[in-house]
């Protein structure tokens, strides 16, 4: 991530002398944070106020350029400070209170750290004569958020504040971004010192993030790109965070190389591109991952192999030499063993492949790859009207996949859309195409529930010229719901899309393939979203059929102030097909049967229900056996529970 958005917004606010000028003036620790934050760039804190980080909140009615967000829980500032900054790549910034707030805080801090979304998380703490004292609402900040952030800071004299509050910065939003945790005493906040906002470079020891690849780690990947058949890119979200997206597709075209996205990397490549494939891993396309496991070639670009992509690592792609080019040296065989790890900005090594980069396009290789994907394609629910419709789809049921496909296209594939976590973020992830960088936020490597609302609260306020849509379930939903006040009182204008299956989805999935159907603490009484959301004044319209979604959409869509609700009440035991389980071979998916299968199926089930007998081997569909996988797969029910 460059450095490019700080330091734009500085307004010098000097609340004592009012001139703004690089001569020391006097100012209490408060003051000081107040003018770094101006000095960053940052125009809006989320935040939530209490003791220990009263006079921070003081000093702020001072510098009204920074507006403060008063969120209904630190969580939220968290997560709203992360969605900020993955909907512009600017660092987002969160405040709280020592003790539970700042612990309140943690969820939001390690989504931020697994995804490396740049933020700052200003706290304050007890004083510094009362630390280790078990003060009231005294918390180890610092220590608890050890492995969670990028790096923190306990700061113990006003003297290092404006240094830290610049190193934070810097930290967070260079190389891999991530979160950092600044930790103010409140006596340091008291404290004046003279203030003069250091201006030469930051040079932090130890921390220098590369820009270009050696040569011969750039001659030794063409060479493999070269010399491969079956080549395939798999494009993380650290192209969009490089803002690599052209070279990306250039590199993709020159040398005729298919694409497969990650999660968060959707949205590195238009998923209209002719090259590009679509999602790999868990729920990805089964066509993307017989792709990675027929190649030769793997060119992982800005991803982790993070084990929802890769599956067993013992049979990943197993016939592939691999390139790996990240920002992060540790990334490199933190998994998957490559044979050339690239350490770099992707950007600049992008452009270093490019200028050499040569291929012959084996068209064998594509028509494989269409092969596959003609079979999924028979295999596919969702589609168009005029088609014919695969028999597994139940009859006048609202699907939570038909929600997605519509409202990408009554949205026309242009907002930002920020989801939660389960089943309808996987549909999202499979049914609504992304063109755009930066315009699919989720918790891809946490998976965290509650992530949804605030995540989009926070991508609106930084991209108010953008239509935003929070799709949740119903379960994450009501993690985080209380932030629909948030919302109202900033007047955001999200749009709510909450897939109401009256259970905890995914999870439900799982006990029904892994768990013989014991659905256990997964069936969920809920509220009425509707009335619930009118009583904070948001207008709401429930949906029960897929004819009504257009209008619903569209109704939504017309309201341009505060934030808008839809309840769509979908199939409750809907399954997101296709599915790798945990631990199984990338390619050992359980599938949708193709409409032939499910027929044969159909008579299958008739047929035993005259005369019961055992299934045969034969009547389970061969790419639907269940595979060895650390869950206790319940092979038989597999077989008779494929219809959604
Ligand atoms: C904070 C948190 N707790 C638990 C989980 C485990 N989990 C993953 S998906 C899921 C179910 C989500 O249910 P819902 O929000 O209704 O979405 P659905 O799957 O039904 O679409 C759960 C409990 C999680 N990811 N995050
Ligand atoms: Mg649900």
């Amino acid at each position: 991530m460059s450095d490019e958005n700080a330091a734009t917004n500085r307004e010098a606010v000097n609340p004592r002398n009012g001139d703004g000028g690089a001569d020391a003036v006097v100012l209490t620790g408060a003051e000081i944070v107040c003018e770094c934050l101006l000095h960053e760039g940052v125009d809006i804190v989320f935040g939530y106020p209490g003791g220990a980080i009263l006079p921070t909140y003081d000093a702020l009615t001072k510098y009204p350029q920074l507006h403060h967000v008063l969120t209904r829980h630190e969580q939220g500032a968290s997560h709203m400070a992360d969605g900020y900054a993955r909907a512009t790549g600017k660092v987002g910034v969160a405040m709280a209170t020592s003790g539970p707030g700042a612990t309140n805080l943690v969820t939001g801090i390690a989504t931020a750290m697994m995804d490396s979304s740049p933020i700052v998380c200003i706290t304050g703490q007890v004083p510094t004569g009362a630390i280790g004292s078990d003060a009231f609402q005294e918390t180890d900040v610092t220590g608890i958020t050890l492995p969670i952030t990028k790096h923190n800071y306990l700061v113990t004299s006003i003297d290092e504040l404006p240094e830290v509050m610049r190193e934070a910065f810097h930290i967070a939003r260079t190389g891999r971004p991530g979160p950092v945790l600044v930790d103010i005493p409140k006596d340091v906040q008291i404290q004046e010192a003279e203030f003069v906002y250091p201006t030469e470079p930051i040079q932090l020891a130890g921390y220098s993030p590369p820009k270009t690849a050696r040569a011969r780690q750039v001659a030794a990947a063409l060479e493999l790109i070269r010399d491969s058949k079956r080549p395939i890119i798999l494009a993380g979200h650290g192209i969009s965070m490089a803002g690599a997206n052209r070279e990306l597709a250039q590199l993709a075209e020159k040398a005729q190389i298919p694409i497969a996205l990650t999660l968060l990397g959707k949205g590195a490549i238009s998923e209209h591109h002719p090259l590009c494939l679509g999602m790999m891993g868990m729920h990805g396309g089964a066509e993307v991952n017989h792709a990675i496991q027929q190649a030769d070639l793997l060119i992982a670009l800005g991803m982790r192999f993070d084990d929802r992509v890769t599956g067993n690592l013992a049979t990943y792609a197993r016939d592939s030499r691999k390139i790996h080019v990240d920002i992060d040296p540790s990334e490199i065989n933190k998994n998957v063993t490559v044979d050339v790890g690239i350490v770099g900005d992707l950007g600049e090594v992008l452009r270093q492949l490019l200028d050499r980069v040569e291929r012959r396009p084996n068209e064998a290789w594509f028509d494989r790859i269409a092969e596959w994907r003609a079979d999924s394609e028979l295999r596919e629910i969702v589609r168009p009207a005029e088609a014919p419709q695969h028999p597994a789809v139940p009859e006048g049921k609202l699907l939570g996949a038909q929600v997605i496909r519509d409202l990408f296209e009554f949205t026309a594939g242009g907002a930002i859309t920020v989801t939660d976590v389960g089943q309808h973020q996987m549909w999202e992830a499979q049914y609504y195409q992304h063109e755009r960088p930066h315009s699919l936020i989720t918790s891809g490597g946490l998976g965290t529930m509650g992530f949804g609302l605030p995540a989009a609260i926070g991508a609106k306020m930084s991209r108010p010229d953008q239509e935003v849509w929070a799709i949740v379930g119903d379960g994450g939903f009501q993690m985080t719901m209380m932030e629909l006040a948030t919302a109202v009182q900033e007047r955001v204008n999200v749009h709510i899309a909450i897939i109401n299956n009256g259970f905890l989805g995914m999870v439900r999935q799982w006990q029904e393939f892994f768990y013989e159907e014991r659905y256990n603490q997964t069936p969920m009484v809920n509220p009425d979203f509707c009335k619930l959301a009118e009583a904070y004044g948001i207008p709401t319209v429930r949906v029960t059929e897929r004819g009504q979604i257009e209008e619903a959409v569209n109704a939504s869509r017309a309201q341009t102030a505060g934030p808008t609700l839809i309840d769509f009440v979908v199939e409750k035991e809907e399954i997101v097909f296709p599915m790798v389980p945990a631990g199984a071979d990338l390619d050992d998916m359980i599938r949708r049967p193709t409409p032939a299968e499910f027929e044969q199926q159909r008579r299958g089930r008739a047929v035993a229900a005259k005369a019961p007998e055992p299934q045969t081997p034969e009547s389970t569909p061969p790419e639907s056996k269940p595979s060895e996988s650390e869950e206790p797969a319940a092979a038989a029910a597999l077989g008779s529970r494929f219809g959604v």
